[in-house]
């Protein structure tokens, strides 16, 4: 039929390339831009189905973060705005490996069977497409549009250049009802940015912070936009670096992967920025760290993470939680459960301090997928991860609960703090991006926190002293070999080369380490931490003898 020859004409026109196993990670597909094309047009196809058997809008965004300009890649965006559900992975790998058109047509028939997707015509699928400023992209680009047409009634509309976290936003507002444009996007972080700032108690405007913030854009869609947010804002200065118009490359000494790997300052940054706050974007700005140039330093940075980011919105939502809670006129009282999400590299002090807090923290894997999940449990969920990513998540039961409290409140003690603390939560709820972690909705929402806190840099960053780590990254030749229990703590495969690990952690003070194979590049990672940069560094070392 009119359906099965379609498929076919177009795949026949995307070859796969010849020799290359693809698969969705924990990023979707990545690799060289010149092999992509046929994994593209596929995940077109793949997207389609996708939308027709959730009946919703999918979301496409073509982009390879914080990897190299020559890179580029694509994931798919799930009706709500997260990640491809992960039971649909294994047919993505299966799709983008297929050999030839009638393999390719075969296992979309069977696959279609299966999930009971109908090609009736009652429902037309709907895709949004996004892109990150990679030359590559707009080719790409179009063979998605070629691989999403190929399903008969389709409907793709072209979001053009944006962050991935503002295509997911879009996704999500789309599947709501909600209006999802760009200028909605950012319309919603302003005001709920404007509402904190007013929000701040008079006593505590009198403070010791600067009001400049300069931003490395890592040359990337999010300097870009930060540009565009930047001329809508007031009482806030930002200046942007690396934003991409002087030139510069993508992600290449800048951007905050590199920031917080090689805690040392990004390009076009120096001495002249001594003791200025600083924040750094990723290449689609999802992820966020800041740091400041300490006086006389070579090119060394205090880094504040994303553990400290989470550290702080921790603090906020737990004083706003303190004073809605700690004085509950009327009726209608709830305690909100809040949850803290955190991953094995999650530096061992910030999860001492989020403790000392009163706060519950749980670990996960690594990877967004598994941190939002385990965060979605919570009233209110916050997750990170040490390089930045992570957000805020409000359950929708939490959020009907605060409208309502609002309401209740304004009408018996309208200004309270009591109202205050409500209408803040509520802000925040509407600020932080509620689909996936977002650097430009974090961005506004800690400087917002830091002015609400009165708190300069130094003071946030002094929550307090990370312990000193050390990252490393050893080649092998089959990293499914190492297999990992417990949030990936723990080596269960091979035997017995965790009680090596532990023999090695045993001779340090705070001494912690672990390896796990990466999700993304061929290789396992190392992770310790101990007291001294000296010890963690011999730790470090020798764990990774042993995996070698
Ligand atoms: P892998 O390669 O699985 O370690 C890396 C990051 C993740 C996440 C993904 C997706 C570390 C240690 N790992 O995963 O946190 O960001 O990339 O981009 O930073
Ligand atoms: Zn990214």
């Amino acid at each position: 039929d009119k359906q099965r020859s379609l498929l076919l004409e177009s795949s026949s026109r995307f070859p796969p390339p010849p020799g290359a196993k693809l698969s969705y990670g924990t990023a979707g597909f990545r690799a060289d831009a010149l092999i992509l094309q046929s994994t593209v047009f596929r995940v077109g196809i793949l997207a389609a189905l996708r939308s027709l058997k959730t009946q919703s809008v999918i979301g496409l965004m073509i982009t390879a973060s914080h990897n190299k300009v020559s890179d580029n890649g694509i994931k798919i965006a799930d009706p709500c705005g997260g990640m491809l559900s992960q039971d649909w992975e294994p047919f993505a790998d299966e799709l983008a490996n297929a050999p030839d058109p009638q393999t390719l047509l075969s296992l979309i028939i069977e696959f279609a069977k299966k999930e009971k997707i109908s090609f009736d015509g009652a429902f037309s699928a709907e895709i949004l497409l996004g892109r990150d400023t990679r030359p590559s992209g707009e080719s790409l680009l179009e063979a998605a549009k070629q691989g999403i047409n190929s399903i008969v009634g389709a409907v793709v509309h072209d979001m053009g250049i944006l962050t991935t976290p503002q295509l997911h936003w879009m996704v999500r507002a789309r599947n709501k009802g909600l209006k999802a444009t760009e200028a909605d996007y950012f319309g919603q972080l302003l005001s709920s940015f404007r509402c904190i700032m007013d929000l701040i108690p008079n006593e505590r405007k009198i403070n010791e912070i600067e009001d400049r913030l300069i931003v490395d854009g890592a040359n990337g869609v999010g300097g870009e936009k930060l540009e565009a947010v930047k001329k809508m804002l007031s009482g806030l200065v930002i200046e942007v670096l690396n934003s991409g118009k002087e030139g510069g490359i993508l992600n290449e000494g800048v951007g905050a992967d590199f920031v917080q790997k090689e805690k040392v300052v990004p390009h076009g940054f120096g001495s002249n920025h001594e003791g200025i706050r600083c924040a750094s974007l990723d290449g689609d700005a999802d992820r966020l760290v800041y740091f400041s140039v300490p006086s006389n330093s070579s090119s060394k940075i205090d880094l504040v993470d994303g553990d400290k980011i989470l550290s702080l919105f921790a603090v906020f939502i737990k004083e706003q939680l303190s004073i809605l809670e700690g004085d509950m006129k009327g009726n209608n009282n709830y305690k909100a459960r809040l949850g803290v999400v955190q991953t094995a590299y999650a530096n061992g002090a910030s999860t001492d301090y989020l403790k000392h807090l009163g706060l519950e923290v749980v670990f996960t894997p690594t990877g967004v997928k598994y941190l939002h999940t385990r965060a979605a449990q919570y009233d209110i969920g916050i997750y990170f991860e040490a390089n930045g990513h992570g957000t805020i998540l409000f359950s929708e039961h939490y959020l009907s609960w605060l409208e309502a409290k609002n309401n209740e409140l304004s009408s018996i003690s309208q200004g309270s703090e009591l109202q205050t603390a409500a209408l803040r939560l509520l802000a925040v709820s509407k600020l932080i991006n509620q689909a996936v972690g977002d650097a430009l909705s974090g961005l506004l929402l800690v400087e917002a926190i830091l002015q609400h806190m009165g708190w300069s840099i130094h003071r946030w960053s002094e929550l307090y002293q990370d312990l000193p780590s050390r990252q490393l990254k050893v080649k092998v030749v089959d990293r499914t070999a190492v297999v990992t229990a417990n949030a990936e703590t723990v080596v269960v495969r091979p035997p017995s080369l965790q009680e090596a690990i532990n023999a090695e952690i045993a001779k340090y003070t705070r001494g912690r380490s672990f390896i796990r194979p990466s999700g993304t590049e061929d290789v396992i990672r190392v992770y310790a931490e101990a007291s001294t940069q000296e010890e963690v560094d011999n730790l470090a070392n020798s764990v990774a003898e042993l995996v070698d």
